[in-house]
């Protein structure tokens, strides 16, 4: 990925766990990798197709000398996200030295770095209880409020036959493709309060719920945490996961298999044929099959 880099910008703030380092500010030196393709602003010339590297610089001082933290960690991760936030980038990598660390011995510089991205993942969404329909427009809504996410394209919402054994009412599923800033635990738990305001209560495994969401991908990580399994590990068996993720992201591949979601749609769909596959659609989309 193409890159601007800004570097050794100096800065005079206030970051720092001692008092003195606070009340009285001392040299920061920032430096910055701003990752987005180039090729097109390069090609046209325009200013507005890159960024434009003198107003990040002045964003960049203008925020470290607004904004006291203790921990230049804390100071580097705000500056990454604000500046994801703000400019069209795909990654920001900040680098914070601090030269003039009072620690009582000498030394060149104490420094950070870190790097961070926007990440797409694909979130499934279900609801069998209540108003079926608000609680999946609500969790659109809460994902696309909520800090560091923004939501994408929304496939329209199927309504699909209970699919694990559980004796239970119809679900009204749905997928999304959210960017993210948040890392997969924190977009779990985000996740999680979502479903919580919604009353989502788990008594039965696969049972009756308000609201579900499910990370099916994160970019192409493959993660078994234990607490977290991505890809999501049933994806490629549920008709309900794959026909409303197929709407949105036809060509996306599983990172461990290399299928497509339209093949393992297919798959799905030629192993259910038959007369007990009675799939339906929402109204508003009209029967498909
Ligand atoms: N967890 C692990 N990996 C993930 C992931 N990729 N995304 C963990 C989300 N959560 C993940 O889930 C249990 C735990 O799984 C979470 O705490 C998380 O740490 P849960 O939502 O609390 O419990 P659950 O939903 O009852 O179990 P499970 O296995 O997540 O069930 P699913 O997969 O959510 O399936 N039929 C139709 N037609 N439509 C549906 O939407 N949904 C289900 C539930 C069953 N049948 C359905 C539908
Ligand atoms: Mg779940």
């Amino acid at each position: 990925m193409d890159e601007i880099r800004i570097t050794g910008l100096t800065v005079f703030a206030n970051h720092g766990v001692l008092p003195e380092e606070t009340a009285l500010g001392q040299k920061f030196l920032v430096s910055l990798v701003l990752r987005k393709p180039l090729r097109r602003a390069a090609l046209n010339g325009e200013l507005s197709g890159t960024v434009n590297y003198a107003e990040a610089c002045a964003f960049t001082s203008q925020f470290l000398r607004g904004n006291t933290f203790a921990l230049i960690e804390s100071a580097a991760e705000a500056l990454a996200a604000a500046l994801l936030e703000r400019y069209d980038i795909e990654s920001a990598a900040v680098e914070l030295k601090k030269p003039w660390a009072p620690i009582g011995l000498p030394l060149e510089c104490v420094s950070v770095r870190i790097e961070r991205s926007w990440h797409t993942a694909y979130i499934a969404l279900g609801s069998n209880l209540g108003d079926r329909e608000a609680h999946l427009r609500g969790a659109v809504g809460a994902l696309a409020a909520a800090e560091g996410c923004r939501v994408g394209k929304v496939s329209s919402f199927i309504v699909t036959p209970p699919y694990g054994g559980v004796e239970q009412g119809d679900f009204l599923n749905g997928c999304l493709e959210l960017r993210t800033r948040l890392e997969p635990g924190e977009l779990l738990g985000l996740l999680h309060s979502i479903e919580a305001a919604a009353g989502r209560e788990r008594l039965v495994r696969w049972g009756p719920r308000t609201l579900d969401l499910d990370i099916i991908f994160y970019d192409s990580l493959v993660l078994d945490s234990g607490e977290l399994t991505i890809p999501h590990p049933d994806m490629a068996n549920r008709r309900f996961v794959l026909a409303p993720l197929a709407e949105i992201a036809p060509y996306l591949r599983h990172p461990l298999t290399g299928r497509t979601v339209q093949e393992m749609l297919h798959t799905v769909e030629g192993s259910a044929r038959g007369p007990s596959c009675a799939w339906m659609h929402s109204a508003a989309q009209g029967p498909r099959e």
